[in-house]
């Protein structure tokens, strides 16, 4: 009997056996299967001997939509599905990838998870991150709540990794006084490919939530390129630095939280400074739409700032120390200078972030800093520019002009790292 796409079958290669669900492959030069652990293992076609049906693929009637039994013994952990590789599945009739998620799809998708905690699953969107916006954040946002008021123990948010970032520190901003862990978890490789990081996300992210104390949000993601430990990144000092690897999320001017050993599941932590709620949950969902980020570079023009005319808010990613080219005596960049200053005066808010991410800007080192800072551009520290523009948009959406300017500087969130140490670099 031939083998197809979601068969359990026996894998005989060499001198191994493995058995799992067949996985739709016909790409590639290997037979993937999908392990009862929730892992995929590629085994080389060359080196296959056998392929033997174990048992066919059923047809799954349609989930009655029926939660699996709770285990009043387990703390519930809410998982809100956004879209992204990690929310994708293999749909075993087409091979197409397809992210659906139930309570009882995501318990087979994932079967350890079961073993952790209850798990109530919704799907909030079906999108890939790059496609997010601001209403997005807010749909998340009063999601989260509703699951707050249900006093579930924890959220795991399941989310795209291109911008990931963004809406971590954005619901970290939105989300004041939370006083359970939300938890963004992402996967670099989807679930139906040998090395999928998703399983292993998720069980540390659950791991995590049950496991301790941490209240407010954070990111989840491996710490190594290897399946040893997860780290819980901090949500507004995290950014993706690399564009495949499973642990493309490193903290930036901080360290990690804490980590999760897979194996032994032993959790380290590295720091327990993060925010406590003083207070009950307000939540602040609203955004300014008119802000934007420009980035500096060699042979830059006025009009490239003119353009930001009519917005609220501008964020500068400078370069070095936070600088933008406008020294005299060039002309050019004199007018870059004055475009500037007539969008301040036109109550523009101009923040400067760095485009070294590592290290803080300082407005009083050299001239240009000095009269960007003196023409009243707020510089942002050690703030990520991505954070600072999110940070930017929600004071603008939420607060007024004068206390936007002020708040801009200050630590809200963990976002200015008032302890940065120098050292503090990539080692
Ligand atoms: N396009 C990517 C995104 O949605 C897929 C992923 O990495 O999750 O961010």
């Amino acid at each position: 009997m031939t083998a197809k796409a979601g068969d359990r079958v026996k894998v005989i290669a060499d001198n191994d056996i493995k058995e799992g669900i067949l996985m739709p492959n016909e790409e590639t030069d290997s037979v993937v299967i999908k392990l009862d652990n929730g892992y995929n293992v590629g085994i080389d076609k060359k080196k296959v001997k056998e392929i033997k049906v174990v048992e066919k693929y059923k047809e799954k009637e349609e989930s009655t939509g029926k939660k699996p039994k709770k285990d009043s013994k387990k703390p519930t952990i809410a998982i809100l599905h956004t879209g992204g590789t990690i929310a994708s599945k293999v749909d075993y009739e087409t091979g197409g990838v397809i992210a659906k998620f139930s309570p009882s799809e995501l318990m087979e998708l994932f079967p350890e998870l079961k073993k952790i905690a209850n798990f109530d699953s919704r799907l909030i969107d079906q999108m890939l991150s790059e496609d997010m916006r601001f209403e997005h954040y807010k749909k998340i946002a009063n999601a989260i709540k509703k699951e707050i008021q249900k006093k579930v123990d924890g959220i795991i948010i399941t989310h795209g990794t291109d911008t990931l970032g963004y809406t971590a520190a954005a619901l970290s901003f939105i989300l004041e006084n939370i006083d359970i862990p939300v938890l963004l978890v992402g996967a670099q490789r989807s679930s139906d490919r040998g090395s999928s990081d998703a399983a292993m996300n998720l069980v540390c992210a659950s791991e995590f939530i049950t496991k301790t104390d941490f209240v407010g949000v954070a990111i989840c993601m491996h710490e190594s390129t290897g399946d040893n430990s997860c780290a819980i990144l901090p949500a507004t000092k995290t950014r993706k630095l690399h564009t495949s690897r499973r642990d493309a999320f490193k903290p930036v001017n901080d360290t990690i939280i804490a980590r999760i050993d897979y194996d032994t599941r032993k959790i380290e932590f590295l720091k327990k400074d993060y925010p406590k709620p003083n207070g009950k949950l307000v939540v602040k969902d609203k955004f300014e739409d008119k802000v934007g980020i420009i980035k500096c570079h060699p042979n830059m023009f006025c009009d490239q700032f003119d353009f930001f005319k009519g917005y609220k808010g501008l964020v500068i990613e400078g370069t070095g120390l936070g600088h933008a080219p406008v020294d005299p005596p060039n002309k050019l960049h004199v007018n870059i200078m004055d475009s500037i200053k007539s969008l301040i005066k036109s109550g523009t808010i101009v923040a400067m972030a760095s485009q070294c991410l590592f290290g803080e800007t300082h407005p009083h080192v050299y001239t240009a800093a000095i009269n960007l800072s003196k023409a009243g551009v707020v510089y942002c520290k050690d703030m990520l520019p991505e954070t600072a523009f999110v940070k930017l948009a929600w004071l603008l959406g939420n607060y007024k002009k004068d206390d936007v300017k002020k708040l801009m500087a200050e630590n809200l969130r963990g976002e200015i790292n008032e302890r940065l140490m120098k050292d503090e670099f990539l080692d």
